[in-house]
């Protein structure tokens, strides 16, 4: 049997009233949907926002160079030890397979978080806390961060970046 076309004006024909209320029912749900993504952002404990500027990995790595000289206080294998002022820029590198520098944080002081990767793309992931975020070089992604307990925490790549990538472990310190 071939299909046929419906017969004229059937789009103006009334609704049944059992159709009516399925639309209405699929309404509500898709309304309450929208409404829930939104508080749950808000109140979710979802990944904070943050924005992304254009830079290059080579810009990038010369500001947080310059950055990282002003605070550093040490070295850890290899891995410089920054401690940035309270209230301050801090600057995160993602290479493969590692993230630098060592960062020793203040409790309560509030961050401008700087994030970048200098290669591949990598997942930037704050453990235990489980904050995630993709990495792309030549992207500056800036986020405010006030740590509010204190600790060890790690920062590990959620993103597969080639055969050091179960190594690529970061570290940071929060203190009173
Ligand atoms: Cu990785």
């Amino acid at each position: 049997m071939a299909i046929l076309a419906p017969e004229k004006g059937w789009f103006h024909k009334k609704v049944a009233k059992d159709e009516k209320m399925w639309i209405m029912c699929a309404t509500v749900v898709a309304l309450a949907l929208f409404a829930i993504m939104v508080l749950w952002h808000l109140v979710g404990k979802q990944n904070p926002s943050y924005t992304v500027y254009n830079t290059s990995p080579d810009e990038f790595y010369k500001m947080a160079q310059a950055n990282w000289k002003k605070y550093q206080i040490g070295e850890e294998a290899g891995i410089p030890v920054v401690k940035p002022a309270p209230d301050s820029d801090v600057y995160v590198i993602g290479t493969t397979w590692r993230w630098e520098p060592v960062l020793i944080l203040k409790k309560g002081a509030k961050y401008r978080f700087h994030v970048s990767s200098l290669d591949l793309l990598h997942g930037f992931s704050l453990q235990p806390m489980n904050m995630n975020f993709l990495i792309h070089p030549g992207y500056d992604y800036v986020l405010t961060f006030k740590p509010t307990y204190t600790g060890d925490f790690r920062l590990i790549c959620n993103e597969y970046c080639g055969p050091g990538h179960h190594s690529m472990i970061g570290k940071i310190v929060v203190e009173d």
